[in-house]
C-alpha cells in the first residue's frame, strides 16, 4: 500500500484548526490527523505541505515508526513546537489508517483497554470566589469529578482562564485601538502582578474547600508565571487544600527549579504543555520532580512519541494528564483518549465540549458521560473531516494574549 496524497486543511469553524488527511492507493482508505498550533497555524501547514508531504508520497503508511524517525532525525533540524506539531499531525493520521486497515480501534492496537473510560476534567473560572464556586458546582452537576479552578486577580486586567480574552478558549480578540495595519486583530494585552495572585489563590481554595468539601478533586493552572520561590510558597500554602496537582508553575526554561519547589512542598505538580519531546521531559521524570506529565500529544510528535513519554513516566511513577484544550482539534482529543484508556499510568484528561460548527467539520470527537471520556469501538481513531463544511469557515489570523506587569514589562501569558 502507498500514500498517494497528504492534504492540509486550514479551517476556522469557531477558531483555527489545521487538519491533515493522508490518502492511500486503497480506495476509500485515509487517515485524519490534527496539526493545530494556536497562533502559528500557517507555519505548521507550510511545514507539512512544503517540506513533509513530498517525502511521504509513495511510502507505505504502515511504517509509522520509520516515518516518524525519518521526519524527526532525517530533517537534521529537530524539535520545537512547529516541527513537532507537523510530525504529530502526520503520526495521528497514520495511526488512524493502521486502525482502519486492521479493523480495530487504535486503543486496541496500543495494547487494549486498561480502564472503562478516561477520567476527565473541565475548567471553572470565576470573576470572584462565588462565581468560581458556582462554576465548580455546575461542572459537578454535569458529572465531573475533577475541576480546574481559576479566579480573577484583583487589580489585574484579564486573567488566564477567566472568561473573555483571558480564557484559553478565546479565539479572535478585536483591538480597535491597536490597529497597526492588521485589520484590527492584534494580541490582547493583560495586566498581572504576582503578589495579589499569591494572596488570592490560597484564599480561593480555602473558599472552595469550605463551600464544596474535599470530595471533588480540584486543581489550578499557574500558566508558567511564577519564579521558583513564589511557586514553592504557593505549593506549600495549597497543601491543606489537597489539590490534585499544581499545573505548570514554572516556565519550561527552568525545569531544574522544580527541585526547589519539591524541597518545600508535598503538593503534587504537573507540567508539560510547552515540552515537545521525551527528551524535553526527561529530567522531570527521571528525578521524579513532577507527578503528572501533561504534554500535548498534538504538539509533541503524536501517538508514537506520547507512548514513549508515557513509558518513561510509568517507570518513574508519574501519571499522564495530556493537554486537551479547545485550541487543538478533535483528532488529537481522540488520540488522547485512545492512549488514556490503554495506558497503565493514565491520570486524568483535560477536555472541552466542541461547538456544533467544530463537530460539523470534524465529526467523531470523544464522548463524555458521568465524568469519563470514551471513544467509539470503530476502526481507527473515530474522527473524520467534512471538507465541504471546512470550506465554509476560512482561516482568520488570531493571536494569543500577551501579559505585562504593572510597570509594562513582559511576563508569560
Ligand atoms: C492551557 C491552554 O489547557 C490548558 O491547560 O494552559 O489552554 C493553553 O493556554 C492554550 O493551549 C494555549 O494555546
Ligand atoms: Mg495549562
Amino acid at each position: 500500500m502507498k500514500i498517494t496524497e497528504v492534504r492540509v486543511v486550514v479551517t476556522c469553524p469557531d477558531r483555527n484548526y489545521v487538519a491533515v488527511k493522508i490518502l492511500t492507493d486503497q480506495p476509500g482508505l485515509y487517515g485524519v490527523g490534527d496539526a493545530t498550533l494556536n497562533g502559528r497555524e500557517l507555519s505548521v501547514a507550510a511545514m507539512i505541505s512544503e517540506h513533509i508531504a513530498p517525502l511521504l508520497i509513495g511510502r507505505d503508511p504502515g511504517q509509522i515508526e520509520d516515518i516518524w524517525q525519518s521526519l524527526y532525525r532525517g530533517s537534521y533540524w529537530r524539535g520545537g513546537p512547529v516541527q513537532m506539531t507537523a510530525v504529530a499531525g502526520i503520526d495521528i493520521a497514520l495511526w488512524d489508517i493502521k486502525g482502519k486497515l486492521a479493523g480495530m480501534p487504535v486503543y486496541s492496537l496500543l495494547g487494549g483497554r486498561t480502564r472503562v473510560g478516561a477520567l476527565a476534567y473541565t475548567h471553572a473560572g470565576g470573576r470572584d470566589f462565588i462565581e468560581a464556586e458556582d462554576r465548580v458546582r455546575a461542572a459537578v452537576a454535569k458529572g465531573f469529578k475533577v475541576v480546574r479552578a481559576q479566579v480573577a486577580i484583583p487589580g489585574s486586567v484579564g486573567t488566564y482562564g477567566v472568561g473573555g480574552a483571558g480564557s484559553a478558549a478565546s479565539v479572535l480578540t478585536e483591538h480597535p485601538g491597536n490597529l497597526q495595519g492588521d485589520g484590527g486583530r492584534m494580541p490582547s494585552v493583560e495586566k498581572w502582578e504576582p503578589s495579589p495572585y499569591l494572596r488570592t489563590i490560597p484564599a480561593l481554595f480555602d473558599h472552595l474547600r469550605n463551600a464544596i468539601g474535599f470530595e471533588v478533586e480540584l486543581f489550578h493552572d499557574v500558566h508558567e508565571r511564577l519564579t521558583p520561590i513564589q511557586a514553592a510558597r504557593l505549593a506549600r500554602e495549597l497543601e491543606p487544600h489537597r489539590i490534585l496537582f499544581l499545573e505548570d508553575p514554572l516556565r519550561p526554561e527552568y525545569l531544574e527549579s522544580f527541585r526547589l519547589i519539591r524541597q518545600h512542598s508535598v503538593t503534587p505538580l504537573g507540567m508539560g504543555e510547552l515540552l515537545h519531546s521525551r527528551w524535553d521531559c526527561l529530567p522531570l521524570l527521571t528525578e521524579q520532580l513532577i507527578d503528572y506529565i501533561r504534554c500535548d500529544i498534538g504538539h509533541a510528535g503524536g501517538i508514537t512519541e506520547a507512548r514513549k513519554i508515557a513509558a518513561v513516566a510509568e517507570t518513574f511513577h508519574v501519571q499522564t494528564a495530556w493537554h486537551g484544550p479547545g485550541d487543538i482539534g478533535p483528532a488529537t482529543h481522540a488520540a488522547n483518549v485512545h492512549i488514556d484508556i490503554s495506558l497503565p499510568n493514565f491520570g486524568v484528561q483535560e477536555m472541552v465540549f466542541f461547538s456544533d460548527a467544530v463537530n460539523e467539520v470534524f465529526p467523531g470527537a470523544p464522548t463524555f458521560r458521568d465524568g469519563y471520556l470514551n471513544v467509539a469501538d470503530t476502526p481507527g481513531l473515530g474522527n473524520d473531516i467534512n471538507e465541504e463544511a471546512a470550506k465554509k469557515y476560512p482561516y482568520q489570523r488570531a493571536y494569543l494574549p500577551v501579559t505585562r506587569r504593572a510597570d509594562g514589562s513582559v511576563l508569560d501569558w
